[in-house]
């Protein structure tokens, strides 16, 4: 077999290719839906996972080594960051995702972790140049350090507070400077483990102020992208603050943020909060908050977030049918939050990884892009709901009713028959269109 650095690019060779260091279905200029693949699909490579990860457990150490020959901590990530863009170019992905503490050394105090961030960011601007790669988001790493044992924005300590807010700023000035069309927030460990020893009230309270504080700067400092917030129900903490879609879309309206906050949508997070991915992403398409997604999968046998790379298509076919019929991205993209197994543990398995998890998502893109086509099932729900285009349905909708005149409408009638729902039947029909 092939080895990682004999792969300059790789290519597209259809359904039937055999090379394993191709793409089966992932063709960036082929045109769905009037749309370039690429533009659909908005693919990101996760620095955490990717550059950083070396398989570390809570049983064992890393697996596969990725210092790439450097010791000193600034030579490192300046050689992980020449290992991402060439592994960027290798798969044609136009977009990364980084933490703050992923892409430049922790320093002894704020000013100095600041420092050597600008000094990263400068090196990563230059690479972007060079390769024509865009940054999705940044955000800040605000979970790992003894610090944030408590939550950052929802710590005990204030002055772990202020520290947090000091952390963001940089980040912020950063992610401007990089041109990054997103900021998320993942809540990390905002959140508790016991009620008996938190202010619930005081802690949601200053997570409203402090995504106030950082929309306010850097609106003033010239971002227009989106924030995102990421939902996740537990993990860390026994119970994390924004535990889905609909807990955040409730906390950015009390906090008056709707305007400026989406929601970064994950498929293991959604699993955790025992949704389905696709229902994380219909309620934030309905509500108007759809915003970005972190494309992975977990083990519905297993408890925690694997962050496995995602090839269910079942899966991708129901995200992607609800992308589409968001509008597609706008300031978003799919980014892979996902890590190769422990056990696969050679460079060509990153390969194997993206590879496997783009073609999940081209494959699942066709297919939802086939069902709006079909129109079965679109014209399905259409008619299940046509009693709401006319009439007493019509007048509800337009708040032409009250509780009065609907007793009035109703009180005589002696039959309400309601349509089958037919599930079974639509189940058959998307096999059929996934398997033909
Ligand atoms: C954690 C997670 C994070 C966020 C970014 O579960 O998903 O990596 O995506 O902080
Ligand atoms: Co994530």
């Amino acid at each position: 077999m092939k080895r990682y650095e004999d792969i300059k690019k790789v290519p597209y060779a259809g359904a039937s290719g055999k090379d394993p260091f191709t793409f089966r279905h992932y063709e960036a200029d082929t045109i769905i839906l009037g749309k370039p693949m690429r533009e659909h699909l908005k693919f990101a490579m996760s620095w955490w996972h990717t550059v950083n990860a070396g398989g570390t457990d809570m049983f064992g150490g890393e697996t596969l080594d990725k210092s790439f020959g450097k010791s000193e901590a600034m030579a490192k990530c300046k050689a992980k960051a020449d290992f991402a863009f060439e592994l960027m170019e290798k798969l044609g992905i136009g977009y990364y995702c980084f933490h703050d503490a992923d892409v430049a050394p922790e320093g002894r105090s704020l000013a100095e972790s600041t420092e050597n961030l600008n000094e990263m960011a400068e090196y990563l601007l230059n690479k972007q140049k060079q390769y024509g790669v865009k940054l999705l988001w940044g955000t800040a790493n605000m979970f790992s350090d003894k610090k944030f044992m408590a939550g950052a924005a929802t710590s005990s300590s204030a002055d772990v507070f202020a520290l947090a807010a000091g952390k963001v700023k940089a980040a912020l000035d950063a992610t401007i400077r990089l041109g990054g069309n997103g900021y998320v927030f993942w809540g990390g460990r905002e959140g508790y483990d016991t009620l008996t020893n938190s202010d619930v009230g005081l802690e949601l309270d200053n997570l409203g102020r402090f995504l106030t504080l950082a929309r306010d700067y850097a609106r003033k400092n010239g971002f227009a992208g989106d924030f995102y917030i990421e939902p996740k129900p537990k993990e860390p903490t026994k119970h994390q603050y924004d535990f889905d879609v609909a807990t955040c879309v409730n906390f950015l309206r009390k906090n008056d943020l709707l305007q400026d906050f989406r929601m970064n949508v994950e498929a293991n997070h959604a699993t955790l909060a025992g949704h389905t991915f696709q229902h994380e992403l219909r309620m934030a398409r309905v509500n108007g908050v759809f915003g970005s997604i972190d494309a992975n999968q977990g083990d519905l046998l297993l408890g925690w977030d694997t962050d496995q790379f995602p090839t269910n298509v079942y899966d991708t076919t129901l995200c992607m049918l609800e992308v589409l019929q968001a509008g597609g991205f706008t300031n978003g993209g799919l980014n892979f939050d996902a890590k190769a197994r422990r056990a696969s543990n050679t460079f060509e398995d990153i390969l194997f990884s993206y590879i496997a998890g783009m073609d999940a998502f081209a494959l699942g893109l066709k297919k939802a892009a086939a069902i709006l086509e079909d129109g079965r099932i679109p014209a399905f729900v259409k008619e299940r709901y046509a009693s709401y285009s006319e009439g007493i349905g019509l007048r509800i909708v337009e708040g032409k009713e009250t509780l009065a005149s609907l007793y009035e409408y109703a009180k005589d009638k002696e039959s309400f028959p309601v349509e089958s729902g037919r599930q079974e039947y639509l189940e058959s029909i998307f096999n059929d269109i996934l398997f033909s």
